[in-house]
């Protein structure tokens, strides 16, 4: 079934395609990797033995989620921002003993399923979902406006953008939080390299899957006729940017059609389609002031793969 924001969202991919594969370096953004098919097998990398983030920042979560609402006080109204399976959100909105809880996401089906299925563990939380592109402007329900607000940003979600980007973004939230927000954000640390690498190319090939789900989507909704079978997966290391990137890659010339346009890279070519950023600590902090926050607290793990932080508008 195709709902109004999934029409409106469907114009914005096509675009978004043409334009990015129309560009000498061609680059797809990173959140059209989440339709449907995306989101559950970003679910499935989050399982991963290489995939470190979501277990570690899971462990932060259980072990700090009380004292997160000790600083920042309970009863506030809970927005998670890119809310995918809402799978971190009960241990946090329990903590919080959250007023309601706004999840916004840009697949508005995988919003619909996990609303509900978040519904039947906590019956008594008032939820309503916002199905939205969370990097554009967002009016929040008229039920929640003007109350107080904590955002939730949790999986280091924050690193698909370039830095300048991910100040924008952060002001954005708190412009939407309004009042006199916190925020309680998730953000990957940098480290070896090579453990950074094994976890965005797994043994098991569900990270190639992933990337290479967006060239099936492509000829799924813009009437493509990408022959997936030229293209590999590739995430290499940036060290000059502090981030892993994602990349299709020719394996030989190839030509095809899609959104109405025709598209040919050569052999070795690659369509850019996500980049992980990854921060110091002090990056961290310093990204917050510049986007307007004043951090308040920090945790991390044993051994200093993730940070969660909280912070103040
Ligand atoms: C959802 C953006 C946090 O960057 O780790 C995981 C996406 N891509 N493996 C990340 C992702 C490939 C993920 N984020």
């Amino acid at each position: 079934m195709t709902s109004v924001a999934d029409t409106l969202l469907d114009s914005d991919f096509a675009d978004a395609v043409v334009r990015g594969l129309s560009q000498p370096r061609k680059v797809i953004p990173a959140r059209y990797l989440y339709d449907r098919r995306g989101s559950e097998l970003f679910e499935e990398i989050t399982e991963l033995p290489e995939y470190y983030p979501t277990r570690t920042e899971t462990g932060l979560l259980n072990a700090h989620a009380p004292e997160i609402g000790r600083i920042a006080g309970t009863g506030k109204v809970v927005v998670e921002f890119g809310s995918g399976s809402s799978t971190k959100t009960p241990v946090f909105v329990e903590a919080l003993r959250a007023a309601a809880y706004v999840p916004i996401d840009i697949s508005a089906s995988f919003l619909r399923d996990a609303a509900a299925r978040l519904a039947r563990m906590l019956p008594e939380l008032d939820i309503l979902p916002v199905a939205a592109d969370f990097t554009k402007p967002i009016a929040l329900p008229s039920a929640v406006k003007g109350r107080p607000m904590i955002g939730f940003f949790p999986g280091s979600t924050i690193g698909n953008l370039t830095h300048a980007a991910a100040v924008d973004l952060l002001r954005a939230f708190r412009a939407t939080l309004g009042g006199e927000p916190w925020l309680a954000i998730g953000i990957d640390l940098r480290k070896n390299p090579r453990l950074i690498e094994a976890a965005y190319d797994d043994s098991a090939g569900v990270t190639a899957a992933f990337n290479l789900n967006l060239l099936a989507r492509i000829n799924r909704e813009l009437d493509g006729n990408i022959p997936l079978d030229a293209f590999e997966h590739r995430a290499p290391w940036n060290d000059d940017l502090g981030r892993i990137e994602m990349h299709l890659a020719a394996t030989r010339d190839v030509r095809f059609h899609a959104g109405g346009e025709t598209f040919s890279l050569r052999e070795g070519e690659t369509i850019h389609t996500e980049n992980s950023h990854k921060y110091t600590i002090e990056e961290a902090r310093l990204l917050a002031r510049a986007a307007g926050w004043r951090p308040v607290r920090y945790w991390t793990d044993a051994r200093a793969l993730f940070s969660f932080h909280l912070w103040r508008g």
